[in-house]
């Protein structure tokens, strides 16, 4: 079995024995599901990317004045679109010589790295195939460094293991380095709501794609039309739950993880939290993990933060 299919076998062992059943975000991105995120990223409803472009673009020649940074480490980088707004104005301030992009899935790393190779001629670019959810590990690079988590994928882990994760970040800079972080903001129920479940159904079959990716990895036979997508926002908790709700009562096989898994009819599966922030709230997080944060914007509709931290 690979370390992949491992690492799926543990979490569907421990998510499908809770009382509710639930399985981590991470487990959307096989090369499908990556493609199907930047084809979320592109709907009208999906406003996260287009607002953060917009400031990273506004404010790159800043972010790189401040920092001065000669290596830029992107956690999570996918297509690593937006960060090419970071490299130009990196690279236009002189500091820039390496970029070190991470991602769980290989295969969007591997076109990320070529894409980012092929433009920017001279740059020394040390792609890294890890789980920073679950070990952050040394990150190469000379300081001072900028380690950009873009996206507002910071959204995904609950808020105990938010903290545990800025500080595992905080751990291994040295004083004087940076942290780049965006975070989507809260807002009308329903702008949210939409951004989680598009018309064109595009997020549903993003979601979907979990059962496909336990289906390739452990051979279970999870039917994904019997499954139906749903965004839920939590107003008590401030964060949107996609959920793959049984339209039936479904028995499915996971041989990989030694498990036979019931649903009764209406029973979900909780496949990811997507966390929105009030300014303040940021702000106090990164203060409790160590960060100083020196910068704050939004785009012009605040309705995404971007925030500027040294360590
Ligand atoms: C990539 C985690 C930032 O939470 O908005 C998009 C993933 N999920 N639509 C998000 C996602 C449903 C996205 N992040």
């Amino acid at each position: 079995m690979s370390d992949r299919a491992e690492a799926l076998r543990t979490d569907v062992r421990s998510g499908f024995s809770a009382a509710q059943k639930w399985l981590p975000a991470k487990w959307f991105y096989d090369a499908r599901g990556s493609a199907l995120f930047e084809d979320i990223t592109r709907l009208p409803e999906y406003y996260p990317t287009r607002a953060e472009r917009e400031t990273l673009a506004r404010e790159a020649g800043e972010i790189a004045r401040v920092t001065g940074a000669g290596t830029l480490v992107e956690l999570g980088s996918g297509s690593s679109e937006k960060t090419r707004l970071l490299l130009d104005g990196l690279r236009a301030h002189g500091t820039l010589r390496t970029f070190v992009p991470l991602d769980v899935s290989a295969s969007a790393l591997d076109e990320a790295v070529a894409a980012i190779r092929a433009d920017y001629p001279g740059l020394e670019v040390h792609g890294v195939v890890r789980d920073f959810t679950e070990d952050l590990g040394l990150l190469p690079g000379e300081p001072p460094r900028l380690v950009a988590f873009l996206g507002g994928t910071i959204g995904n882990f609950l808020p105990a293991e938010r903290i545990k994760f800025l500080r595992s970040v905080r751990a291994v800079l040295a004083e004087g380095e940076w942290l780049l972080l965006g975070t989507d903001l809260v807002k009308d129920p329903e702008t949210l709501v939409r951004a989680y479940d598009d018309a064109a159904g595009v997020t549903a079959e993003f979601n979907r794609n979990m059962l496909r990716v336990v289906n390739d990895l452990l051979g279970a036979d999870f039917d994904p039309g019997a499954f139906a997508h749903e965004a839920y926002w939590d107003a008590e908790r401030e964060w949107i739950e996609m959920r793959l709700r049984a339209t039936e009562e479904t028995t499915v096989h996971i041989p990989g993880a030694g498990m036979t898994v019931h649903f009764a009819e209406g029973e979900y599966i909780r496949t990811e939290i997507s966390a929105k922030f009030r300014a303040g709230g940021v702000a106090a997080e990164l203060a409790e993990s160590g960060f100083a944060v020196e910068r704050w914007w939004t785009d012009a509709e605040r309705r995404f933060g971007v925030s500027l931290s040294r360590a």
